[in-house]
């Protein structure tokens, strides 16, 4: 808010030291010709003057001259100097000495001065500087029979000229400094609460008819209410293309063939839903607040979930519950943690849930992190299981649903969609308070096999905390296989796989594939190419370039794609120099060790490949070791010849369907890992085990070799798949599934 307004006034002062500017400079151009103009009368008028005077003198003095009579010149001279207060007279002869002058008469420096009049037979004047004073000395040359004897030089005193011009230069700067104080009073007066205030109150009332605050009637000051009209118009015509385009999309609901849109989703959800409200429940919140150099600032965590469910609450608005991690979070929430989101243009409710350092130890580090992500991963890291983690763990499940249990006290049938394995002992807290609600369940990574869950000791408890949903959902059908198999091994239950169901308590738990995708169209689609420089200012000036988006994560397999380019780069020696691999890798759960010891190898490895491959000009691995916006990603997205994702194992992996969203060109390869879910979405990929090296660096070559018909076939048929089946149908069909079962 300050920084804003020491803007505006910045803006102000601008302009108005502009203005003073410009009064500045015409009216100095002014006085300055005001000046010369001045100057050149006085000085004619002095030359006249001094020339009538010389030649009346030159009268009397010439017969006197002949007769050689000195004295008698000499007193011709003097009683002229005091008669016609001059500041000298002299007469000298044809070599320039001076035959008869008065006293102290000042004359030019150079004495030449009087000889060349002589020799050019023409009268000439010249300003002469003595004791601060000026002198104007008009010389005359003498005639005896038309020849040249000799000079004449009148002098007078011309420092009033001099006065006078002052004397313009100073008026000229008073009535400038008035002009200046008047002037910039007025435009600052002006352009601060005339043109400022309407621009500023326009702009709110724009901003209020955007979010439907308003009508659409955009209001300003009387002197800006033509364009506030026009103004006014075009809203009106958004608001009806608004309008038609919300009703084409409830038309087009029931039509399964057309694009999933943010406004189909919309409109959807009011036909499905009616006014019910829709809540969403997760670890990680989408907007982080945090302090960077004493000023709050936002950001977009990097995660799939976010980028999931994000475009989702934008369409729907409604509340979204999460942990408020940013360390500015409860400064830019109020006092029930509450605040409108996203903060450039709020669309719906971000409820931040606070927790202690003791609990995100446990709850969110310990059990959620060390233990059942390594459990549901098979990354062959080994998971950590201890009592400690586990009770801070059903605390924090306990206090997340306990939340969300006084944000419906008043709300009927509410519904919840649960997110991810940090959250799994929700949805049975949930039921047994209010069995009325409708939750689903969303388990973004993959679920194991029955037997590797086995191993993990509260493993009955988790899965009777899933079963109070009455739906769950998976990216594949594989994984809703395995979670049956294991419910079958673990839980009393009665289970229908004709309809994937599980009844236990009196309660029937639906299990079904929603393979998750990304909002596209939308953001992920550009309206404009990359920025060239991105790649330059990386130092990057390789022919190919290689890219790999991950979060700094042991599941995502950075290490064995680097080791995929190494073998590449021995088996084709010609790629040396020509390919560069930019691995953009945000730091993630920094606090785990097994974190930063990843992150250390994935340092580690690209080095040794640089060292042993790299030159002066060339590095095979460029390592760019932060989170990158969206915007930013694309453009790398799209500057790609290959997309590389090599996750050991990986729910579904968004960062392959933005790849593929983001190429309107229909060009790039993307190298897939067949063990992430993507790659049941992707067919147009080149399918690779991670863990062979050979195979990887095979894959490479095809994709780099690959010609562009090619590329367009396969991206096509990526990008069709992606815009069938994008975020805004993901949830449309969870939410259809889930609002049919009761
Ligand atoms: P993640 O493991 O976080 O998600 P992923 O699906 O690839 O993995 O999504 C990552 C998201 O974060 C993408 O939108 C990507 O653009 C972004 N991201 C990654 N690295 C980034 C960086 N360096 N800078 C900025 N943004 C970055 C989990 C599961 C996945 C599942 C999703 C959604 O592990 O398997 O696909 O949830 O269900």
């Amino acid at each position: 808010m300050f920084a804003g307004t020491m803007r505006r006034m910045r803006q102000v002062l601008f302009v108005t030291g502009g203005a003073v500017l410009a009064v500045t400079v015409i009216v100095g151009l002014f006085a300055l010709n005001q000046a010369n103009q001045e100057q050149l009368e006085l000085t004619s008028r002095l030359q006249s003057r001094s020339q009538v005077l010389a030649d009346s003198l030159a009268e009397s003095i010439e017969p006197s001259y002949n007769t050689k009579a000195t004295s008698t010149v000499q007193r011709v001279i003097d009683r002229f100097v005091s008669s016609e207060r001059l500041a000298g007279l002299g007469v000298f002869d044809n070599s320039g000495i001076a035959v008869a002058v008065s006293e102290d008469i000042p004359l030019p420096e150079d004495a030449r001065f009087i000889t060349d009049v002589m020799d050019s037979d023409e009268p000439q004047g010249a300003f002469v500087r003595r004791d601060g004073e000026t002198y104007y000395t008009f010389v005359l040359p003498l005639h005896e029979n038309e020849r040249v004897v000799g000079a004449l030089a009148v002098v007078q005193n011309a420092t009033y000229i001099d006065e006078s011009i002052g004397t313009i230069w100073r008026d000229n700067l008073i009535r400038l400094l008035f002009q200046v104080i008047v002037f910039a009073g007025a435009i600052f007066v002006l352009v601060r609460w005339v043109f400022h205030r309407s621009i500023s109150k326009m702009v709110k009332s724009l901003q209020s008819v955007r979010k439907g605050e308003k009508s659409d009637t955009v209001s300003g000051s009387s002197f800006f209410e033509p364009l506030a009209g026009e103004i006014s118009k075009v809203t009106k015509s958004l608001h009806q293309a608004r309008h038609s385009a919300s009703e084409e999309a409830r038309m087009r609901l029931e039509k399964i063939d057309s694009p999933w849109t943010a406004e189909r989703l919309k409109e959807f959800i009011k036909a499905y839903l009616k006014d019910r409200p829709i809540f969403v429940l997760s670890n990680g919140e989408p907007y982080v607040n945090a302090k960077v150099k004493n000023k709050i600032e936002w950001r977009v965590p990097a995660g799939g979930v976010v980028t999931a469910i994000e475009p989702v609450m934008e369409a729907c608005g409604g509340t979204w519950i999460a942990y408020g991690s940013g360390d500015a979070d409860k400064e830019t929430a109020d006092a029930e943690g509450k605040l409108k989101v996203p903060p450039d243009e709020p669309k719906y409710t971000l409820k931040r849930v606070w927790l202690t350092p003791q609990e995100v130890k446990g709850y969110y580090n310990g059990f959620s992190n060390d233990a059942l992500w390594p459990l549901c991963h098979m990354a062959h890291v080994r998971p950590q299981f201890r009592k400690e983690d586990w009770l801070e763990y059903r605390k924090v499940n306990g206090l997340f649903a306990k939340t969300f249990l006084e944000e419906v006290r008043h709300v009927e049938r509410p519904i919840v969609l649960v997110q991810d394995y940090h959250l799994a002992l929700v949805p049975a807290l949930i039921k047994k308070s209010r069995p009325d609600a409708q939750v689903a369940m969303f388990w973004h990574i993959p679920w194991p096999s029955a037997a590797q869950f086995n191993i993990c000791p509260w493993r009955k408890e988790l899965l009777e905390g899933m079963l109070g949903a009455d739906l769950i959902g998976f990216h594949t059908q594989q994984y809703c296989n395995n979670f049956m198999d294991t419910v079958a091994n673990e839980v009393e239950s009665r289970i229908d796989l004709e309809h994937f169901s599980v009844f236990h308590d009196d309660h029937q738990t639906f299990a079904k594939p929603f393979p998750v995708s990304i909002a596209y169209p939308g953001s992920a689609e550009a309206t404009e190419g990359p920025d060239p420089d991105v790649l330059e200012n990386l130092g990057i000036r390789s022919k190919n370039l290689l890219l790999g988006v991950d979060r700094l994560d042991y599941i995502k397999g950075i290490p064995e794609r680097f080791r995929g380019l190494e073998f590449l780069l021995d088996a084709y020696p010609q790629y040396r120099g020509k390919v560069t691999l930019l691995q953009i890798a945000s730091p993630t759960r920094g606090s785990l060790d097994k974190y930063g010891e990843y992150a250390n190898l994935v340092a580690a490895e690209t080095e040794r490949i640089n060292g042993k491959f790299g030159t002066r000009e060339w590095k095979p691995i460029v390592l760019e070791r932060r989170s990158y916006s969206h915007a930013e990603l694309r453009d790398l997205y799209q500057l790609a010849d290959v997309c590389l994702v090599t996750s050991l194992h990986d729910g579904m992996n968004l960062v392959a369907k933005e790849f593929a969203a983001a190429r309107g060109d229909e060009a790039g390869v993307l190298v897939l890992s067949q063990f992430a879910g993507a790659s049941r979405d992707l067919k147009g990929a080149l399918l690779i085990n991670p863990y062979s090296a050979e195979e990887t660096s095979a894959a490479l070559h095809t994709a780099l070799t690959m010609p562009k018909t090619e590329q367009h076939k396969r991206m096509k048929m990526m990008r069709t798949s992606v815009r069938d089946y994008n975020i805004y149908r993901w949830s449309a069909e969870l939410i259809k599934t889930l609002s049919q079962l009761g």
